[in-house]
């Protein structure tokens, strides 16, 4: 992909927005619909059917909604899983809007958290954050992934970082750039981009937390408003 497909049009960051809003929309509408006794799939299929009631025109990717220890599974597949109390719930979704592709993570609590489901929240939240502040034009992938990649680190879940930062939003839910640890791309005004740091950590569970962001000159424009603050339901 060349630099001018990175870089997108007003138009086309028009309907990236759109697709963003439509998910934050959805994500809320979740929190109210989600219940402890559900499937993973009722809730997944209930994103989707809220997508395509608010304007998508289809699924930037196969919807995301795994529970408890399903949660380490960073591309897990909604499964008859019940949500039980005490379950982290990922949920990663996205809306089509005129041909274009929204991207969102969260990750909720049900009923309550231990102390080490809370610290492991804290650290990808702040890993997010952190990534979310050091993106502008000219800064190269590789070195906005060490931001979030030396928190997760020092904080001792390094391995369990398995994926790259984030990649670039456009037609297709995965383009160029690439924001991981090998990515020399350099990030310029009005590309698109996901960022999406994660722990997951065998046997017990995992979090993501993930935005999309227009890249500018002074920083990001972050296109997903949902809050990112821990929420137990
Ligand atoms: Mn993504």
């Amino acid at each position: 992909m060349n630099k001018s497909n990175m870089v997108k049009t007003e138009k086309e960051i028009e309907s990236i927005s759109k697709a963003a809003e439509i998910g934050d929309a959805c994500f809320e509408h979740i929190l109210e619909f989600i219940k402890i006794g559900m499937t993973e799939k009722a809730v997944a299929d209930e994103i989707e059917r809220f997508l395509f009631s608010h304007g998508a025109t289809g699924l930037a990717f196969d919807t995301i909604c795994v529970s408890g220890e399903r949660t380490n599974l960073p591309h897990g597949e909604p499964s008859d899983k019940i949500i039980e109390f005490g379950d982290f719930v990922t949920m990663d979704l996205g809306a089509i809007v005129d041909g274009y592709c929204g991207d969102m993570t969260r990750t909720i609590a049900m009923g309550s958290v231990t102390e080490e489901q809370k610290k492991v929240y804290e650290v990808v939240l702040k890993a997010q954050t952190e990534a979310c502040k050091a993106i502008k034009s000219g800064v190269k992938c590789f070195d906005v992934d060490k931001v979030a990649r030396d928190i997760i680190t020092e904080a001792g879940f390094g391995d369990y970082f398995i994926h790259g930062l984030g990649h670039g939003v456009g037609t297709l839910v995965h383009e160029s750039p690439t924001l991981n640890s090998k990515s020399d791309e350099i990030l310029a005004e009005n590309m698109v981009v996901t960022i999406e740091p994660g722990i997951y950590i065998p046997n017990k569970f995992g979090v993501r937390i993930e935005d999309l962001a227009i890249v500018t000159s002074f920083g990001i424009i972050n296109k997903v408003k949902s809050k990112k603050e821990l929420i137990i339901l």
